[in-house]
This record gives structure tokens, C-alpha cells and sequence, in this order.
């Protein structure tokens, strides 16, 4: 583990943004030091899990994460400036979920990387994204979810899309601290992600496969 993601883990708030500025003026990329901070936060969830830290502990690596985000973003934005390529991206944290921290660095890269995204936010109901999808005609949809009781969600969202008519046009992936192949297969979805690039990248295949005409994303 490195001195970041232990001073995450440590949930020292000081000493995160010291490592940081330190990181960058090293110029280490943004997308490194946030999967220093990813490994983190998930040794903040074992944490919790084994009963060493409390609901207050996630809630101050939450914040602590969302203050590492604030400095990272504009940089994050730089990063691609010469690669436009435009596409609808409809993205949210699925209902019973409030988990966003990932969910909000995809979509950043996302943008940075020229998508439009439609960010539903936290909780949100199956029916909500059927609508966007419909509304907005985009070709890939996001879904995320760090709970376990919530991947059913994920499954009901994709079944509500074929059942509107709309599995054909748009292609979903999941992504979460714990998604794998297994709970891709369970929920239906076209790919699952376990860090944002991947979505980037999905999203780029999906968009380019529309314009080449060829078939396959995944
Ligand atoms: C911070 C945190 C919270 C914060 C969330 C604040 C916020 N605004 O998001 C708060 C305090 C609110 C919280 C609450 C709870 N939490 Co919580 N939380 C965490 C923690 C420590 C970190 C999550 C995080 O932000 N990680 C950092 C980000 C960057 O990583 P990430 O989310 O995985 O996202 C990356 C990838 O997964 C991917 N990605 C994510 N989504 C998507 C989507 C797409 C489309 C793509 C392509 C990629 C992608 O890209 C991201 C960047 O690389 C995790 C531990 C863990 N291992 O994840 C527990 C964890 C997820 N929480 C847990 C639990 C149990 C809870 C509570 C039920 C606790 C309680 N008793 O109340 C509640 C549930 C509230 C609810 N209804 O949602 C458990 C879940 C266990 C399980 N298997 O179900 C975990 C795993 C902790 C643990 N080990 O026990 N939590």
C-alpha cells in the first residue's frame, strides 16, 4: 500500500492533500493518484466490515475523497483535449444506492473525454432510466452499485429497458467496488467495469461500432 492510500485508510484528511500536491508536482497522473486513493477507500471498507470503523469513518473518507476530487477534476479535464468524439452516456446509482464517489469520477472522464452524459445521480428508480434512455437516444447506459442488495436493481433496470422496447438500442455496464462476470451474466448487462476508464473505453467501442458498422463490444 502506498503512503496515500494509507494516509486514506488513516482517514488523514492533512496528510491525503499534502501526498497529493506532492504526487502532482512529481507529475504523477491524476488517474494514478486516484487509484491510490481507490485502494484507499476500499482498506476504509474492510475497516468497517471487520467492526474497527463506523458509519462516521465512511463519512469522512467520503468527504475526504470528494475534497481529492476537487483538486484532480480540472486536471482530469486537461488531460484529453485534442480527442473529441461525441456520444450520449446516461449514467446513475441505482435505486436503494447513495454510493457516488466512483459513479462521479466516470463521469468525469467521461466529459473530459467529449460524451455528453446524463447524470441521474444516487437512488434512482428503473423507470427514471428507462426514460432518459428513450428521451435522449444514447447508445450506452451506467449503472452503479456498491451494494450487494442492490445488483437485483441492476437486472431490474435492463429488464425494464426490454421491456420498453429499448434493449436493442442501448448498451449497459455495470460497474462497483465488487461487480464481476458472475453478476454481469446475473443482471444482463453487456460488460461491468471495476475502474472508470474501462467505461470510457466501453463507451468509445460502442460509439465507434456505430459508426464503422461493425458488431461486436465486448
Ligand atoms: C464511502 C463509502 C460510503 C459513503 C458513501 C458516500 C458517497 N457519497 O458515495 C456512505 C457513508 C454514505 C456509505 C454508506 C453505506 N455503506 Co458504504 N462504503 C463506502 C466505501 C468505504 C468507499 C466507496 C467509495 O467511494 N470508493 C471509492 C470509489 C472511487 O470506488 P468505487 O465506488 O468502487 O468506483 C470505482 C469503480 O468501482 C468504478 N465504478 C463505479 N461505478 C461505476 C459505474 C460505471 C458505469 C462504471 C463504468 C464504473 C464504475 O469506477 C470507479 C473509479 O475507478 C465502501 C468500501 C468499498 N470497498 O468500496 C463502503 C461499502 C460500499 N459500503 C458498505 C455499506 C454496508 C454501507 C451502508 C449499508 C452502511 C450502513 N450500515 O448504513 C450504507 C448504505 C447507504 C446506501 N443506501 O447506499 C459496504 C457494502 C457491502 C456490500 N457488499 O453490500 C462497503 C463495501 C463497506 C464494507 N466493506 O462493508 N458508504
Amino acid at each position: 500500500m502506498t503512503d496515500l492510500a494509507r494516509a486514506l485508510r488513516d482517514l488523514d484528511e492533512d496528510k491525503v492533500l499534502e501526498l497529493v500536491e506532492e504526487e502532482l508536482k512529481k507529475e504523477v497522473s491524476p488517474l494514478d493518484i486516484i487509484a491510490e486513493c481507490h485502494e484507499g477507500m476500499a482498506a476504509v471498507g474492510d475497516l468497517f466490515a471487520a467492526g474497527k470503523y463506523f458509519i462516521s469513518d465512511l463519512m469522512l473518507s467520503a468527504e475526504i475523497m470528494q475534497n481529492v476530487m476537487a483538486r484532480l477534476e480540472p486536471l482530469i479535464a486537461s488531460l484529453w483535449d485534442e480527442e473529441h468524439m461525441a456520444g450520449t452516456f446516461v449514467i446513475g446509482t441505482v435505486s436503494g444506492d447513495l454510493h457516488d464517489i466512483g459513479k462521479n469520477i466516470v463521469v468525469a472522464l467521461l466529459r473530459s473525454n467529449g460524451f455528453k452524459v446524463v447524470d441521474l445521480g444516487v437512488d434512482v428508480p428503473a423507470a427514471k432510466f428507462v426514460e432518459m434512455v428513450r428521451e435522449t437516444g444514447a447508445k450506452v447506459l451506467g449503472l452503479s452499485a456498491l451494494l450487494s442488495t442492490t445488483y437485483p436493481e441492476m437486472k431490474k433496470v435492463i429488464d425494464a429497458l426490454a421491456a420498453a422496447g429499448l434493449r436493442e438500442q442501448v448498451k449497459v455496464i455495470i460497474g462497483g467496488a465488487i461487480v464481476n462476470e458472475e453478476i454481469r451474466k446475473m443482471t444482463g448487462a453487456d460488460a461491468y467495469a471495476a475502474d472508470a476508464m474501462t467505461g470510457v473505453e466501453f463507451a468509445r467501442k460502442v460509439y465507434l461500432k456505430n459508426k464503422s458498422g461493425e458488431a461486436k463490444t465486448h
